[in-house]
């Protein structure tokens, strides 16, 4: 992977401009690195997509975006890992296609509320094809509706403002690696050595066979009430305040894939988005504490 890396991020241009997603939207860039990477590798992605913002971003005629780089079916929530199964299936072993990867690109409410069940049964079954999960941590092409993935003390429209999200977010990396499936990973494009943990979990995942699951942790500006310009720094301090470790699990092991050089506050990251503007001091000392339990499991799993 070290192989002409920077070539491979600069030509990233998968995604034509002027397509449908907000300005500053997290995962627009990881569709478009994901593309890059897979057709780089020899591959043709073949996308499975459920009602979420990219089935709008990326269907809408006549300004539809990367013009036939991107192939896709629009599915219904509960049905998109099994349909990612059967078109593994139909790709795989009847037309012998080896070189396409299917490849579910499936929302939080999606993955960790509707289709949860269809999730966990693709898992189970070891079905063959690529799940990345674009994790913006709530309901947002329909108006910011709280989701299993929504963290604590967060404010969406249905967690309001006089009442922000109680609840913990889900631990869908911990749910999925009890699966047993061959390979899940977390990322989330910060800085450039984030980037990189992003093309090698993909690459990796590409040339491994059964269930792969990504989870890349996205900001939206219109949800997490943040600037346009701040989501790469936004990304990168998930990472550096340990909110969101950067990890993989593979062979039944875990492995922190990228340790930050500076550990930061989890404040720095929470006070660029409004939408934690009502958190209280009792508060943030509980995702502090929170936070750093989860991250020192994350140790201590890597260390065995
Ligand atoms: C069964 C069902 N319930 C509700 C909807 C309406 N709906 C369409 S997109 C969407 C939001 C999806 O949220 P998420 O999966 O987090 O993806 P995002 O919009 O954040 O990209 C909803 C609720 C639907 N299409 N089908």
């Amino acid at each position: 992977m070290a192989r002409k890396l920077l070539p491979l991020i600069r030509d990233a241009k998968e995604l034509d401009p002027g397509n449908g997603a907000c300005p500053g939207c997290g995962s627009t860039l990881v569709l478009s690195h994901l593309v890059h990477i897979i057709l780089s590798a020899g591959r043709i992605p073949f996308f499975v997509i459920p009602a979420s913002c990219w089935t709008i971003n990326i269907g809408r005629f006549p300004q539809s975006i990367g013009h036939n780089k991107i192939s896709f079916d629009a599915t219904l929530f509960a049905s998109a890992p099994a349909e990612a199964a059967a078109y593994a299936d139909v790709f795989g072993r009847i037309k012998k296609r080896e070189d396409v990867i299917v490849v579910a690109f499936c929302g939080d409410g999606s993955t960790y509320d509707i289709a949860f069940g269809g999730v966990s049964a693709a898992a189970e079954r070891n079905d063959n094809f690529l799940y990345i999960l674009n994790d913006n941590e709530a309901y947002m092409n329909t108006g910011i509706q709280k989701s299993g993935a929504t963290p604590f003390g967060a404010v969406t429209t249905t967690t309001p403002a006089s009442s922000p999200k109680q609840g913990e977010k889900k631990d869908i990396d911990f749910i999925l690696a009890e699966h047993k499936i061959p390979y899940l990973a977390t990322a989330t494009l910060g800085s450039v050595p984030m980037l990189k943990d992003f093309y090698a979990k993909v690459e990796k995942a590409v040339f491994k066979k059964g269930f792969r699951f990504i989870h890349t942790l996205n900001p939206c500006p219109p949800g997490w009430k943040s600037k346009s310009e701040d989501t790469v720094r936004i990304s990168e301090l998930a990472v550096m305040s340990n909110i969101f470790p950067l990890v993989e699990f593979e062979n039944g092991a875990w492995r922190i894939t990228h340790m930050p050089l500076k550990t930061v506050p989890v404040t720095e990251y929470l006070t660029l988005q409004e939408r934690f503007a009502r958190l209280t001091e009792k508060d943030v000392a509980f995702i502090q504490s929170s936070t750093d339990e989860r991250f020192e499991r994350f140790k201590q799993l890597s260390k065995k």
